[in-house]
């Protein structure tokens, strides 16, 4: 008896969890279609948002903007910090599936392992907009829209300033580079990009690339560790400001000079970035906007409105050196 009733709650428990699924489905597709006749329908949109983390001051400010935006747009935002774990966010995602939010939104941590979560969201008619960071997933139709940076283009003006400041070597120019955390986009495609424009002068070489993660810490102890392996670096290429943060004491430490002994280009632009490469300590850094915020609340409305958007939408961003540092930095938000 009591072994009949434990087999018989996981099937009562999966019977409830369908017929959720099931409402949630009928319920969202009918609020895209008509604009009404939702199981909540008060008008108002609800989000549910999964961030990667809190790895760096990119990621402070793009959460910024994201809370700021939603409030200002009006959108209930539900808002689920995945401390850097696909698992994490793989659950925040099915919450929200139950909760029968509008529309999900998220930054995946990793490129790869989407499909199944993804086509969840789709089966309960949400609607799911990635913003910052892509997958690798086939079907496109498992998500409306991308919204963030080209980040192959990032390392492609990286390593084009790197082969313009260096077209006179006549020597071996010896390159580390700090990655993001493995699997990401950006640390894919920003090694892609670099690869590819520092190929354009065979002195060029990387020769150490780990991955720092993102984060000071991380981008400190990997550094540390080239440094006792190779006594002549002439260039680090981290993935991000904050990584290129974390080298610098341990480029201090070893007694060399950041910006001098060894050419320091970074990506994204925070202004504690900004601050190293206005005082020489960075000498290039391509910028990452992380103020996706309003555009991400507009597309909500959008696609919730069952209006079309177009499947990639490109953030716009420029680069810096030292001279446009200083300009830039009184004005710089983040
Ligand atoms: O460059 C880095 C952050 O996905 C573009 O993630 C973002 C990257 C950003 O941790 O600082």
């Amino acid at each position: 008896m009591g072994k009949m009733r434990m087999q018989s709650a996981p099937w009562r428990a999966a019977a409830v969890l369908a017929s959720v699924l099931l409402v949630g489905g009928v319920a969202a597709c009918g609020n895209s279609d008509t604009g009404g006749g939702g199981s909540k329908d008060d008008g108002k949109i609800t989000m549910g948002f999964s961030q990667v983390g809190a790895e760096s001051g990119w990621r402070t400010a793009n959460t910024t903007s994201i809370k700021e935006s939603a409030a200002a747009a009006g959108i209930e935002l539900k808002f689920d910090d995945a401390q850097q774990k696909q698992e994490n966010q793989i659950k925040a995602i099915r919450n929200y599936i139950q909760q029968k939010v509008d529309v999900i939104a998220f930054s995946p941590v990793v490129e790869s392992g989407w499909d199944t979560v993804l086509k969840e969201a789709k089966d309960a008619g949400i609607p799911v907009i990635l913003t910052d960071r892509s997958v690798d997933s086939a079907d496109k139709t498992l998500y409306k829209t991308f919204l963030g940076s080209d980040f192959v283009k990032e390392g492609r003006l990286a390593g084009e300033w790197l082969v313009e400041q260096k077209k006179s070597a006549s020597g071996p120019v010896n390159i580390v580079e700090l990655q993001g955390n493995t699997g990401a986009a950006p640390a894919n495609d920003r090694k892609k990009g670099f690869g590819e424009a520092i190929a354009a002068n065979p002195n060029l070489k990387i020769i150490a690339s780990q991955p720092g993660d993102f984060t000071r810490a991380g981008g400190k102890q990997v550094m540390e560790q080239f440094l006792k392996a190779y006594p002549k670096i002439d260039v680090l290429f981290a993935h991000n400001d904050d990584m290129g943060l974390g080298a610098l004491e341990a480029i201090t430490a070893a007694g060399k000079t950041p910006g001098k002994d060894i050419t320091i280009i970074t990506v994204d632009a925070v202004k504690d970035g900004m601050q190293a490469l206005a005082d020489g300590k960075f000498n290039f850094i391509a910028e990452c906007s992380p103020l996706l915020g309003p555009q991400l609340m507009d597309l909500a409305k959008k696609v919730h409105a069952g209006e079309e958007v177009p499947p990639r939408i490109e953030t716009e961003e420029t680069t810096f050196t030292t001279e446009q540092a200083k300009e830039a930095l009184p004005n710089r938000k983040y």
